[in-house]
């Protein structure tokens, strides 16, 4: 198949999974266009059946306050699946790419040519953006106009027919791991760099934005440095960053968190680590955590949204309300003081991240586009 991909490119979770499941389509043969405003950060460099088309909103003309990118999406996308002979358009994150999917859709149709699009539901697009009544409009439109539409999570699906009237089908589709990638390497050369004298290591990884609740994780990790040695690291970057170091250092805690900001290898740095905090007040999946559990790093998270289907209390790690720090570092603290059960959430977190690999839920993908081709 020839699959055009709308994604964001810069470091969210969506776009993360649109590019991994881009590039594993490609290592399947099928020719992949990748449409957006910058290089997805996981692209790389030159690969086989991949391509990629930058969307220029340009217009620098003194009217406009913002540039209007969406009406530069639809063009290009009219413009690629033209040039290209594009079979299948696949958009993630509803806003603003699923109208935009139907406007390109529409002015193909005006051209003699109907290119379906399949529209991804991801997070935040329904529960935080989507609801937003300056959106709901449209969003709920462009999702019914879509021609096959999935989810992240049963969670996802759920909050998707609770927040909008929704009457087309949504499959879910569970987010996934490549584990040629994300594997528990041995870097013990980065251990004794960061934890120089054996103390366990804490990480979380996301965009810093306020539904991550990072302060909870600085909170959390004060609690078990009082009771053993160890670290924290702090991957990623985004508007709280500024504000929780400040909180470390109020918290006498700058010699034992590192703020390491965005990384392209995160997976090195998860080889590394004990434990994964993830106590978010939104969750449709938690991405995150399953990389963290693919690399043998058990979960202590919230309970909410898409995070049970991916984190099994007491199995691969713990889950508890939003907001229970307490509670939290009372697990980590279980998991991280017996070496006994530390391994055991190891071996637990990598087995049930394996349900989650890539080549089984590609190949569903895949079921699914040949199953909109066949209806149009
Ligand atoms: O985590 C974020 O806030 C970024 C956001 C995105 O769309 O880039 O992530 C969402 O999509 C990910 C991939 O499907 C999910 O793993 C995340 O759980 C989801 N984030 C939220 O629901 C807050």
């Amino acid at each position: 198949m020839k699959i055009g991909v709308v994604c964001y490119p810069t470091y969210g979770g969506s776009g993360v999974l649109a590019t991994e499941l881009g590039l594993g389509l490609a290592r399947r043969g099928h020719e992949i266009h990748f449409i957006t405003y910058r290089r997805p950060a996981r692209l790389g460099g030159y690969q086989a059946n991949v391509f990629y088309h930058e969307v220029d909103s340009g217009a620098d003309y003194p009217l406009f306050e913002y540039a209007p990118y969406e009406t530069a999406l639809a063009s290009k996308l009219v413009d690629v699946i033209e040039h290209y002979e594009i079979d299948l358009l696949h958009v993630h994150y509803a806003v603003p790419h699923a109208s935009v999917a139907y406007m390109a859709r529409k002015i193909l149709i005006s051209r003699g040519r109907y290119v379906p699009f399949v529209t991804t539901l991801h997070g935040t697009d329904i529960t935080l953006v989507g609801t937003n009544p300056a959106y709901e409009a449209t969003i709920t439109f462009a999702i019914n106009k879509s021609d096959g539409v999935t989810a992240v999570s049963q969670s996802l699906r759920r909050d998707t027919l609770a927040n909008f009237e929704i009457c087309n089908p949504i499959e879910v589709i569970y987010n996934f791991i490549d584990f040629k990638r994300f594997q528990r390497t041995n870097k013990n050369h980065f251990k004794q760099a960061i934890a120089p004298n054996g103390e366990r290591i804490l990480i979380h990884v996301s965009n810093f934005r306020p539904v991550k609740r990072v302060d909870d994780v600085i909170f959390i990790f004060k609690i078990v440095n009082e009771a053993i040695p160890s670290k924290l690291l702090l991957i990623g970057d985004g508007p709280e960053r500024a504000k929780c170091e400040d909180l470390s250092r109020r918290l006498g805690l700058t010699k034992d968190i590192r703020f390491l900001g965005k990384q392209d290898a995160v997976e090195e740095l998860l080889a590394v680590a004990d434990l994964f905090l993830l106590p978010s007040s939104s969750e449709s999946f938690g991405l995150a955590a399953l990389e963290a559990m693919a690399c043998e790093v058990p979960v202590v998270s919230s309970d909410v949204g898409g995070i049970p289907e991916v984190n099994i209390d007491g199995q691969t790690g713990y889950l508890s309300g939003v907001g229970m720090v307490d509670k939290m570092a009372e697990d980590a603290l279980k998991i991280l003081t017996d070496d006994k059960v530390l391994n055991e959430f190891r071996s637990a977190a990598l087995v049930q991240a394996a349900r989650f690999d890539i080549e089984e839920i590609i190949v569903k993908y895949e079921a699914y586009y040949e199953s909109v081709l066949a209806k149009s």
